[in-house]
């Protein structure tokens, strides 16, 4: 019987967490009052950056609700501890000094937490920046708060509530992983070898095709991702993925042909199909073109 291998792309997020960077529930300290309903606390971190970090992923969880800001800016808002939040913060993290902040809002009962843990990567090495009794907290938001030049000389440690797993929230940040490839079933003549989660950013893969060099062109399901490229090693392991600058998203059909890449997708006018000029299939940064190119 012939068997014809190929590899599966996933749509699932990986397990994050390794136990030496389990983050912890942390909470103001109110000196043994209870949390009230609609209690708001504000939780900073400053931390070093390496130089040359390549990739920075945030997985945060709240009771009930929280804003995250990476350098002042917003880079999450997750609601409802079962639902995290996980997000590519690359372009917010800055070499050097940072400042991760997080306002906490508990909406109901007299339970609330903050969680968190920074991946940054630097090639194969991590980083981790996660929730700890080094952060740390106030009642009260200040001018500035959010922000790396800012005196929390006037802020006290926060207080831990429990490490990630712990009742009652459980392991919120667990995020679920692809199906092992072994557990597939497929046609006769079929055979599944190798299966990619895809990772943060890069969204549910709903479409793909494959261009004249081997190279997989996906698209993700969303209308703030942009279409993708990766390139395979021979093993079949994904050995590069690239953003390709396109204003079409959400493609249900794509299709390599007559050198060129047709697309039926969500562009600037709405759903239309067209083909992707080469200027913008062949380069990273291309100029966008005008919505007439993808009407037609
Ligand atoms: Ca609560």
């Amino acid at each position: 019987m012939r068997i014809a291998s190929f590899a599966l792309l996933g749509c699932f997020f990986a397990p994050l967490l390794a136990p030496a960077e389990n983050p912890h529930w942390i909470w103001h300290d109110n000196h043994g009052k209870a949390i009230q309903t609609n209690e708001v606390r504000y939780f900073r971190k400053t931390f070093q950056a390496p130089a040359k970090f390549t990739k920075a992923q945030l997985s945060v969880a709240a009771d009930d609700e929280a804003t995250v800001y990476l350098n002042g800016r917003v880079v999450a808002a997750p609601s409802g501890y079962e639902t995290p939040v996980q997000k590519d913060v690359t372009d917010q993290l800055r070499k050097g000094a940072n400042v991760i902040a997080i306002r906490g809002h508990n909406i109901a009962s007299d339970v609330a937490g903050v969680i968190a843990i920074l991946d940054i990567k630097a090639g194969r090495n991590s980083t981790f920046v996660p929730t700890d009794t080094s952060w740390l907290s106030s009642d009260q938001e200040e001018s500035g708060w959010n922000q790396t030049v800012f005196d929390d000389s006037g802020w006290h440690k926060a207080r831990d509530k429990g490490k990630h797993g712990d009742k009652p929230w459980g392991e919120v940040l667990k995020f679920p992983k692809a199906t092992p490839a072994e557990d597939l079933t497929v046609l006769p003549g079929f055979k599944v070898e190798l299966l990619h989660s895809s990772e943060i950013g890069e969204g549910s893969w709903i479409c793909m095709t494959v261009d004249p060099k081997g190279r997989l062109i996906i698209s993700p399901q969303a209308d703030d991702q942009p279409l993708l490229r990766v390139s395979l090693k021979r093993s079949g392991e994904v050995e590069n993925i690239e953003k390709i600058p396109a204003p079409v998203h959400q493609a249900m059909g794509l299709l390599w042909a007559n050198n060129s890449l047709y697309v039926n997708g969500h562009g600037p006018s709405g759903t239309v199909g067209g083909s992707i000029p080469q200027e913008i299939r062949g380069r990273r940064r291309a100029r966008l073109p005008r919505c007439q190119a993808w009407t037609r």
